[in-house]
């Protein structure tokens, strides 16, 4: 049954106030968000697009060209479920495999991984025998993938004290992977940054020492030519998973300028949504610098 009103010209703003009720009221009946979308005219929240609508965004702005990872939070995880730390150590494995393929689709070029630093000898021998056998592993189930994507795989750190079985499954993977022209998969394995940077000082010395420079060549670029990142470019994005906001020795001459990215994620819990929203927010602050960059 239809109601008469009368409106009079002080009642307007009720009158007006009453239509939007019953719009919304129609809007929640409907159950639509779409509806209330084109209402209100909001952008849908990232967490309501899919992966592949977030990656073809993604990819119409500026990629970070280098995604340095500390992946923390391994031990953690394994904690939270009652498992053993090593349990935490393989999930995480597997999230580097994840990770690996989201970051070639969006089409960056190198992504380092800290894999073990040269702290990491200080755990429980067991725990290090089972994260040396890693690499093997890894490599063992997803290099015939790695291969397929055009991956190259890459190693930074210090030989001497890896396992000769963890060193050498390394090596093949790099020289099974070395013509591929995709995304660069950089471990870094038994790693340090005071312990690189220490070293090519020393190179740099000795250099010297022999005559063939002088002190005074020495500049900022001789000396990230003498770095083990020396044939690549400095990180853009650097990934910090599981809440801890420091660098642990970690790339320090080459995250100068780098953005940083913390997040209370857990590695084995860091998945494709996970590097988007990383992806994101370096884009977004990159649209507000403008050309602005270094200045
Ligand atoms: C390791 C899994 C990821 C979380 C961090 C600690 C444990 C993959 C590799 C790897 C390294 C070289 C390579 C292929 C794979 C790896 C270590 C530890 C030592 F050529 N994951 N992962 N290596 N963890």
């Amino acid at each position: 049954m239809g109601r008469l009103f009368f409106v009079t010209m002080d009642k307007m703003d009720v009158f007006f106030d009453m239509i939007r009720m019953n719009m919304f009221r129609d809007v929640c009946k409907s159950g639509g968000s779409n509806m209330l979308n084109k209402l209100i005219r909001r952008k849908p929240e990232r967490q309501e697009q899919s992966i592949a609508e977030r990656v073809s965004l993604a990819k119409k702005e500026i990629m970070p060209t280098h995604i340095a990872i500390i992946m923390d939070g391994n031990g953690r995880w394994a904690k939270k479920r009652a498992l053993p730390r090593v349990a935490g150590h393989h999930e995480g494995m597997k999230t580097v495999r994840k990770i690996t393929r989201l970051a070639n689709d969006l089409g960056i070029n190198v992504l380092t991984v800290y894999a073990f630093s040269t702290e990491n000898w200080k755990r429980p021998k067991l725990e290090v025998d089972f994260i040396m056998r890693l690499p093997e592993e890894f490599l063992g189930t997803y290099l015939p993938e790695l291969i397929e994507q055009n991956v190259r795989v890459e190693m930074m750190g210090n030989d001497i004290n890896l396992p000769p079985h963890t060193l050498s499954a390394v090596k093949r993977a790099m020289e099974a992977t070395k013509n591929n022209t995709g995304l660069i998969l950089n471990f870094a394995l038994n790693y340090g940054s005071r312990a690189e940077i220490t070293q090519a000082v020393q190179q740099l010395a000795k250099e010297v020492q022999e005559g063939k420079i002088n002190h005074t060549d020495i500049t900022e670029e001789m000396i990230a030519k003498h770095l083990m990142t020396c044939s690549l470019p400095e990180p853009d994005l650097l990934i910090r998973t599981s809440g801890e906001v420091r660098l642990s020795n970690f790339m320090l001459w080459q995250l100068a300028y780098t953005e940083f990215w913390f997040t209370d994620t857990l590695w084995p819990d860091f998945d494709e949504s996970c590097l988007l929203e990383a992806v994101e927010s370096y884009q977004n602050r990159n649209r507000r610098y403008g050309g602005l960059k270094g200045e």
